[in-house]
């Protein structure tokens, strides 16, 4: 570190009453003293108590069954979400015409996502209904115990195992961060066992002793963890671990196209390794919000000139900090390209 950095304390200070998570890029996260003192654990049990909090109050706008589902193992499964005709043009919209696209590489997996900004929205109205389907995102909501209004793009997932010899770390199980936070998947095919599906452990959002212990331990040492996913706050678990936790094994997702998936990824998850040539697309959303608030409402990013133009205009201020101040965006430009065509990175 270099005399420099340390005029960014006061962002470091002001990160622990907010999402910050990574112990290698916050110096006061990864503090190994304030860790022993239970730092890293005070703030995962205040964050936990606070979304059981909220999420009581989001109760309400969900199914009770698919509400004690979700409570019970940390996801919603819908099958044959879209009605059927609202569903084909979903895909023929996705699938039959080029859309500005970025992709980014992470060892022998790319995923390719397509921005949906208003204006993509305004001329093709079953993307349009799709993402913004208000079932799927209280759903959403209640996962990330938020209200307000999550990003979305269409993803897809290339897997290229013959090509790159190189492991995609999001094969290894892990929670996104240390509180509630959610993402969800409406697979727009089929995916079956070997297709690299999406595997969650269930159960593994509830906050346990032995997780909080198992949190506890990760913290003295997560800032010079060599795996830098893990040094950034995205802890890494064996499944061979998941046991002393009380866990079960991970279950795979395979599940015919229409489903719709939503988890709270404070919950152990990850992406099957798959060895042949994989092509999985979704429509993605992802929520994360200021775990140590007490309210559901007052989100900024639902104002009308910033709803769903959040990951466009995010994309292009990463595109102004590479050009000006060097500071790689993993996120490439790849122009105009057909969703499932052969991957550019
Ligand atoms: O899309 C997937 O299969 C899961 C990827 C993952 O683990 C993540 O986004 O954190």
């Amino acid at each position: 570190m270099t005399p420099l950095s340390y005029l960014k304390a006061p962002l470091w200070v002001l990160g622990l009453a907010g999402t910050d998570k990574s112990p290698r890029k916050n110096p006061i996260l990864g503090n190994e003293r304030l860790n022993t003192w239970g730092m890293h654990k005070k703030r995962v049990q205040i964050a936990a108590a606070m979304a059981d909090r909220r999420r009581a109050r989001l109760a309400s706008t969900l199914d009770p069954e698919q509400r004690a589902f979700f409570d019970e193992n940390g996801y919603f499964l819908v099958r044959n979400f879209l009605p059927e005709d609202v569903f084909r043009k979903l895909k023929e919209e996705t699938f039959n015409q080029p859309l500005p696209c970025r992709e980014m590489r992470q060892g022998q997996a790319v995923t390719r996502m397509t921005l949906l900004p208003p204006s993509v929205l305004g001329s093709n109205p079953a993307l349009a209904r799709a993402t913004r389907d208000p079932r799927a995102l209280n759903m959403i909501r209640y996962a990330s115990s938020r209200g307000g209004q999550p990003v979305s793009f269409v993803q897809t997932v290339l897997v290229e195992p013959q090509k790159i010899n190189k492991k995609d770390p999001q094969s290894d199980a892990h929670a996104d961060t240390f509180h509630a936070t959610s993402k969800a998947w409406l697979f727009l095919q089929d995916v079956g066992e070997d297709d690299g599906p999406f595997f969650f452990v269930p159960g593994s959002h509830k906050l346990t002793k032995e997780r909080l212990e198992w949190e506890y331990q990760c913290s003295l040492t997560a800032a010079r963890d060599l795996r830098s996913h893990h040094a950034s706050g995205s802890y890494r678990i064996k499944v061979e671990e998941l046991e002393a936790l009380g866990l079960p094994q991970p279950v795979k997702m395979a599940v015919p196209e229409n489903t719709l998936v939503v988890a709270d990824t404070f919950a152990f998850h990850g992406r099957t390794p798959s060895e042949k040539p994989t092509v999985r697309s979704e429509i993605h959303w992802h929520m994360r919000r200021n775990p140590f608030l007490p309210w559901t409402g007052f989100d900024v990013k639902s104002l009308p000139f910033i709803k769903e133009r959040e990951l466009p205009v995010f994309m292009k201020l990463a595109d102004f900090a590479e050009q000006n101040f060097n500071r790689k965006n993993v996120w490439r430009p790849v122009g105009e390209v057909m969703v499932r065509s052969d991957p550019q990175v």
